[in-house]
Order: C-alpha cells, then structure tokens, then sequence
C-alpha cells in the first residue's frame, strides 16, 4: 500500500550518482578527441581595475600553431550585430537612473580586474592560454574606487556620466518615521557593516556550444541557474530564434546564485565561436577568474536611528544604507531593494523608512547570493533589537517579542512594495509559539546558571539569537510535465535548473503522491529547454513554491486522464476507482478479481490510437489499431497520449521565516572563536521532505558561518583582490561547522498555493551574522547601550582588537 510521501524523510535518489563520481558537469560534455572535437576558449581579463583601453595588438597570436580565433569588442559586430551592444540589464527599476552593463568584450575601457577584454579560440586550453599572454594592451590607467566610502566621496568616477558614483537612490516610507524617532521616549543610532563576500560554488561557470549547420541549431550545455534565460540571451544576441537555440543543463556543481542567468560573457562568446568555426567550443572557468571575474555580494554599510518606548516597542525606524553594486548592474537593484523589504523581518514598526543608494566602484559586478540583501538587512535589525534590549536592560528575546507580528494578523500587510513589484503582504506566520520553540531547542532561559558557572571556570561563553521573514517562491510562473510511459513508469519534465537541492527527489515525491505510483517509478529531468521550453529558473527560495505546485497540478491532470481511461476500460465509474503503487483497480474489489484492475502502463498503451505489439513467435512489431475507427480510443476531447502538464502562477509571494540561536565561547587570550551549539526553528509552511530541507539550513547555515567568521573580499584601495584563491579566501569546511546542527520545524502552511509550501534554501544564511553578533558580544560582556560588534565577518584578531577599545 503506498503511503503519503509528503512530509517523510525519503533519501534522495541523486546522491549515489554523485558519491560514485558518476555525476556529468559542463566540463564533462564532449569530451572524445576525434576531428570535429571540440576547441577551447580562454580569456583575456584586464589586469586593471579602471583603465582606458589605447590599443589592443592581437597581431602575434596569429601566428601561434592551434589557435583558431583571437576576438576583441571590434571584431564581435561582424559576427552578430547584437554582440556588438552591451550586456542586458535584467531587472530594470524605475529608480535606477543610471544602469550599466558590460560588454561581452571591453569596448574601451575596463572597470574592474578581471573584466573580458579578449577571447582565443585554440586546439586545447594550454595553446589558449599561452595565445592570450602574447596580447598586447595599451592600458590608460586611472584611478580606481574601491569600497562604499570612495564611492561616496566621489573623488574619481567610475563612469564618467555617473555623477557621484550613484546608480540609484530609492526611498520607501510607511508614516513619518523621522518624526516618530524624534518624538520616541528613546533613542538609538547605529551604524553596521556587513563586508563583501561571494557564492564560491565548487563546480565555476563553464560552457560548451556546438552548431549544426544542417539544421541552423545551436546545443548549448551551460552551467546555469536558468537553462531558459540563457536560451532568451544568446537567441537575441546571436540572431537567432528561440526556436533555433536547445540549452541543456547537466549537473550544477553548485550555484548559489552566481549562476542565475546573467549572460555571461563566456555564454554568448562560446556559441558565437562555435557557429562562426564551425566547431564545438568549450569553456572552463578555473578558481581565479571565478574570484575576479564572476560575481560578489553583501558589501553594505548601514545606518539605523530607532525611536522605542520603555517596553521596547519600535515606535519609529529609520534606516539608510549604501549598497556597492560594483562596476556594472546587470541586476538592477535587486540586492538593496530585498534589503529594504525585508530588513522588518517579523517586527511591525509605527513607522518606517528606508533610503538607500546604489553605488558603483571598480570591483566585480554583483548578483544576488543565498540570501540575497538579507542577511545585511537581518544584521541590521536585530543589532538594533539588540541594542534596545541591553538599553532598556530587558532579555533580548523580550524586546523581540514585543515587535512581533501576531498570529491573528494575517495577512499582514506592510503598505510597502516587495521586491517583484506586488505588495508586501505577509501570508501567515506565528513567531511567537516560533521564538518559545528557539527558546526550548537551545536553552535560552538556563543559559544565564550555565554561562556563570563557565565564568567561574575562568571561560567566556555567550549567546545571540537572530529572527528572519522571508519572502520566497516569487513568480511569475513554473511549469511541468507529466508522463506516464507504457512500462508504467513516469517521467517528469520541470523548466527550471537544479544545483544540489535534491530536486529530483521531492518532486518524485509529489508524484508519486499524486499519481499513486511507486516514488522509484518517477524520473524527474530538469533544466533542459528540450524539455521544457518556458520556465524562469531556481533562485529566490522558489523551486519548491513553484515548481511543487506545478508538479502536483500536472500530475493531477495525468490522473483524471489515467481515471477517465481506465474507467472506459473497466467499465467502472472514475469516482469508484483507486490508483495503488500503479494500479489502478475498483476501490472494495477483490484483489483478484478479472477485470477489476489495470496497471497505468496499460492505460498508457490505450491512451495512443496509434500502437505496436511485439509478437514473440515471429520476433516482429506489428502496428495495430484497437476499437473502433469512428471513436477515439481516449476519452472525447482527449488529446493522444497519457500526459499531464500545467504551469503554475501565485498571486504574489509566500514569506517563510526563522530563528536562530547560538552559543559560542571567545578564548580570553588569543581571542579564538568556538561554536558550542547552533540551534534552528524554521517554518518552510508544508515540509515535503524534512531531511533535505535540514539540508539546505546545514548549508546555508555553513556559508552563514562563513559571512560571519571568515569570508571577505581582500580588495586593496587599487582594486586588485588580494585574497583570490582558496589559500587566501577563508571558506568554512566540515572543520568549522559545528557536528550538531539542532534544528525544529514550526508549519504554518501558505494559503496561497495548492500545498501551502513556503522555500527553504536561503534560510540558513540569513540571520547568522546577527545571531554571532550577539552571542560574541555576550561573551565578551561589553554588552551596553550601543552595539559593539558592528561589522561582520569577525576574526579573532579583529576581536582582539575591539578588546582593546575603552567600553562605553
Ligand atoms: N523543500 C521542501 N519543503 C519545503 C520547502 C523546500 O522539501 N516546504 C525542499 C525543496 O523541494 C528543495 C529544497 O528544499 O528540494 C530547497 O527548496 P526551495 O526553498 O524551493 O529552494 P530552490 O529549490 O528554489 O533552490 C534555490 C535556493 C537558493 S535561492 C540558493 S542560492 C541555493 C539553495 O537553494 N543554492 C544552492 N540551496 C542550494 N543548495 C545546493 N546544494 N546548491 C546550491 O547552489
């Protein structure tokens, strides 16, 4: 008898695959030597942070044995008129009055190290890489700007038109939070630093393209986020139909938001070499051009004043930040503008506003990553909430409690615009049962007995918490296919992409639930415009929102085929009919009863007028109608076929939340910084599966870890990255991440989609430098009326350091 698989724990079916190192990246893809094998490209980047580009002399790489093409911008209108205009920006904003993209070459200036400037095509990567180093530049070098604070002082500019280096400057307001501050009983400014940091997957951005003359088509295979947005990209930019262009995402080592479709250069350089050659073209990105010329985020400086009554309550909250967007902004401001949203988080000010500026500097470009603005956000709001309680000398938790958003307020509506353009309505929550589930799961009322005997013991230990909403599953839509095969078995068709979410697994699982059919009988294939040629892409928390929904609507419409054939053949009613582990039989029949039952590869066979028996005797198909010839053998109306395929689209977003707690202990000489415990209550609405979902919050909260310890972006004021290599760049591993990561589900189903699903995937990264913050604070007892760790990531000689600034 088949159980419910939503909600259980079922292993997932992709890890075998990955453990034995069968799993096939970009780079695996053509990969036999032959004579049409496939040529490689590399890239020249500038070595410059800002520089005008004088001369670019190409004239020795000509001559070098294996190479094939050497480009530079004047060569790419030639090849296609659209290569020769910038890069696209793909989220355009009213407010961002002075958006830059690149180019997929440098046209005459550079404005950050590492930025494309010329692309050789050779028999291998060596002769590429050695063709690339015999191209001279002529580099005019100006002066760079690097970090929030030359930006605003705007000394240089980094585009000469862009006055004070200001892309953008939004404000959104809810009442007159000014004002509110002005008159509040109390009082707090603070300022908070988070600095940049990046998505470091270990599978970099790669490519391969080959181009069938025959047919006018273009394969292309590409690590991607969005299989569909690369396919719009490279259709426009080469000239091609979208019809004429199939993008194929193997395995994703990993994305974490650095793989949303951007393009990248590369993505477009890549096929218009392999149409221009006629010959497959490769690129692999190494560890060094992902530092320098891939994608950071979370560089932002923040500024809050608070007006708060004796109880805590936020009266007025009024926040400012910059936001270093770097050389170019292909992405809008969606960065910010999910700091602005979100930065509430579960708490309902009197009043709020929120300004910010966009800011260009010479550095690499930034795309969302896990987290995408909120952990800044975060960072900033519970600081405050931290600084109110020391102020007010109440308990942290209790000074959260009494902002919070309560259960019967939903929908909450924030009067402020969310980051897709929809109003920001809070779909359902409840923080309060939430923050008590927190409190249990680490500890929080024993802490202070514990914390005192370890300070007897001559050890520092402290504890911080950190509260998140988010916003998750945006639209505009998501869809699938369901197939059901004549073997019985069923195969799933999703648009968009998967990089380790396990995908694969939990829709298997909504299948199944749906269909009644074996989980091991699905087969879920994604990211493969073949496929599914309309999706958008995973990113955002959305997969499970929307992909899930679309799944279980698809796999709907496959069953009320599956019903209506059956019924036909059994001569049942469909309402008296059940499907169990893929048969579908009459419900109180006897299991062996003739003719009460019929398996769905059956049903499958009679759905297609159009069949072929194998005959065994003679060893022949033979091609044969059943029924009559006047009457189709599906139900009327009914197309050929047992598929069921369904797109879905939400009203506007659904907001998950969580909380965060950790206890950590500081060395009182040389500073070090020990996790003792990490616990975790998350509300992802319906849990479809619990254990990947533990998953992605172990993950997140290892790269959480990493933002608040750890992980910087080494620029110095030249704007060269001193820190690009994994020497150097200081990312957690399995050694830095606590064993135990204690974690606690609260469900508050979303009322807005068919299986009240909230996303799961950025949660563990968000709340995590704040709740270090506090805890680190904690432990060093500088607890007072202003914050004192005020920029995260925090080193031990950082901390060292702040020990030796009088307290306040
Ligand atoms: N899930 C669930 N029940 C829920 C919600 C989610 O079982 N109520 C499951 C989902 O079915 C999915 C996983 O949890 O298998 C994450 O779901 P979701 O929140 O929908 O996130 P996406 O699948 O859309 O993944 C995107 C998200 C983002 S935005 C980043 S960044 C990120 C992340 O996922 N990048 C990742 N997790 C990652 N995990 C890996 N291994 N690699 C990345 O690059």
């Amino acid at each position: 008898m088949t159980t419910k698989l939503m909600g259980q724990p079922v292993q997932r079916v992709e890890d075998q695959r990955f453990l034995r190192g069968q799993g096939r990246y970009t780079d695996d893809v053509l990969t036999t030597p032959g004579d049409d094998a496939v040529l490689h490209a590399a890239v020249l980047r500038s070595p410059h942070a800002h520089a005008r580009i004088v001369d670019i002399d190409v004239s020795e790489v000509l001559d070098v044995e294996g190479v094939h093409a050497v480009w530079t911008y004047e060569d790419l209108e030639g090849l296609s008129p659209a290569m020769a205009a910038p890069l696209p920006l793909l989220i355009p904003h009213p407010a961002l009055s002075h958006g830059r993209t690149q180019y997929a070459l440098a046209k005459d200036e550079v404005n950050y190290v590492g930025e494309a400037v010329a692309l050789v095509v050779a028999d291998d990567r060596y002769v590429a890489e050695d063709a690339v180093g015999l191209i001279r530049v002529d580099y005019d070098i100006l002066p760079a700007v690097v970090g929030v604070e030359a930006a605003r002082e705007a000394r240089h500019l980094v585009h000469d038109d862009v006055p004070g280096n200001r892309g953008a400057r939004l404000v959104q307001e809810v009442g007159d939070a000014p004002a509110a501050v002005a008159a509040a009983p109390h009082r707090l400014e603070l300022d908070l630093t988070i600095e940049r940091s990046a998505c470091m997957p270990l599978e970099g951005r790669g490519t391969v393209a080959r181009w069938d003359p025959d047919t006018d088509r273009l394969q292309l295979w590409t690590s991607t986020q969005s299989s569909t947005g690369v396919r719009a990209a490279v259709a426009v930019k080469l000239g091609l139909a979208l019809g004429q262009v199939d993008v194929i995402t193997p395995d994703v080592g990993g994305g974490f938001g650095v793989k949303i479709v951007h393009p990248w250069p590369e993505e477009l350089l890549v096929p218009l070499a392999a149409r221009a050659l006629g010959r497959p073209v490769k690129f692999t990105e190494d560890r060094r051009e992902h530092f320098i010329s891939s994608a950071h985020e979370r560089g932002q400086v923040q500024h809050v004043e608070v007006g708060f009554d004796d109880e805590g309550r936020v009266l007025g909250l009024d926040v400012e930040f910059w936001h270093d967007h770097g050389a170019y902004t292909p992405y809008g401001l969606i960065v910010p503008i999910i700091t602005s949203t979100q930065l509430l988080g579960p708490y309902k000010p009197g009043a709020y506003r929120v300004a910010f500026e966009s800011l260009y500097t010479n550095t690499v470009i930034v795309t969302p990553y896990r987290g995408a603005g909120r952990p800044q956000g975060c960072f900033a709001m519970e600081r405050t909430m931290d600084a109110i309680a020391d102020y007010l000398g109440k308990d942290r938790t209790e000074v959260r409690a009494a902002n919070f958003i309560q259960p019967d307020e939903f929908p909450y509506d924030h009067q402020m615009v969310f980051q897709d353009g929809r109003p920001l309505v809070y779909d359902s929550g409840d923080y309060p049962a939430m923050l008590e589930k927190l409190k249990a799961l680490v500890g929080w009322d024993e802490f202070p007995a514990f914390q005192a005997e370890m300070a007897a013991e001559g050890r520092q230990v402290g504890i911080g918490l950190g509260c998140y909403v988010e916003g998750t599953g945006v639209g505009p839509y998501e869809g699938a296919h369901v197939h059901v095969e004549t073997s019985g078995k069923v195969k799933v068709a999703i648009g968009l992409t998967t990089q380790g979410q396990g995908h694969q697994t939990v829709f298997a699982q909504l299948v199944a639930d749906e269909l009644g059919v074996k989980f091991e009988d699905v087969e879920v294939v994604a990211g493969d415009t073949r496929r599914m040629p309309y999706a958008v892409g995973t990113f955002a928390s959305r997969a499970a929102v929307m992909s899930g929904s679309a799944v279980h609507l698809a796999a709907k419409r496959a069953k009320e085929k599956v019903l209506r054939i059956a019924a036909d053949a059994l001569e049942a009613d469909e309402a008296d009919l059940q499907i169990v582990d893929g048969v579908v039989s009459v419900k109180g029949a006897p299991p062996d009863a003739v003719g009460a039952s019929i398996d769905l590869g059956t049903v499958s066979v009679l759905s297609n007028p159009l069949r072929y028996a194998f005959d065994e005797a003679s060893k022949a198909a033979t091609q044969f109608s059943v029924g009559d010839p006047g009457k189709p053998p599906v139900a009327e109306d009914d197309e050929p076929g047992l598929e069921g395929k369904d797109f879905y689209s939400p009203d506007r977003a659904t907001f998950a939340s969580g909380m965060h707690a950790v206890i950590v202990e500081t060395d009182p000489q040389t500073a070090e910084i020990t996790i003792l415990k990490y616990a975790v209550v998350h509300d992802c609405g319906t849990v479809i599966n619990p254990m990947i979902v533990e998953g992605q919050i172990h993950g997140g909260v290892a790269q959480g870890i990493g933002g608040s310890l750890y992980e910087r972006m080494a620029y110095d004021s030249s704007g060269q990255l001193l820190n690009a290599s994994f020497m150097d760049f200081l990312m957690p591993y399995v050694t830095e991440v606590p064993d135990g990561i204690a974690i606690d589900h609260l469900e508050t189903p979303s009322p807005l989609n068919p299986l009240g699903i909230k996303g799961a995937g950025e949660a563990g990264v968000i709340p995590t430098a704040a709740a270090f913050a506090g805890a680190i604070e904690d432990a060093e007892r500088r607890t007072r009326t202003e914050a004192s760790i005020t920029a995260m990531p925090i080193s031990p000689s950082e901390l060292y350091a702040l020990r030796q600034t009088p307290r306040q």
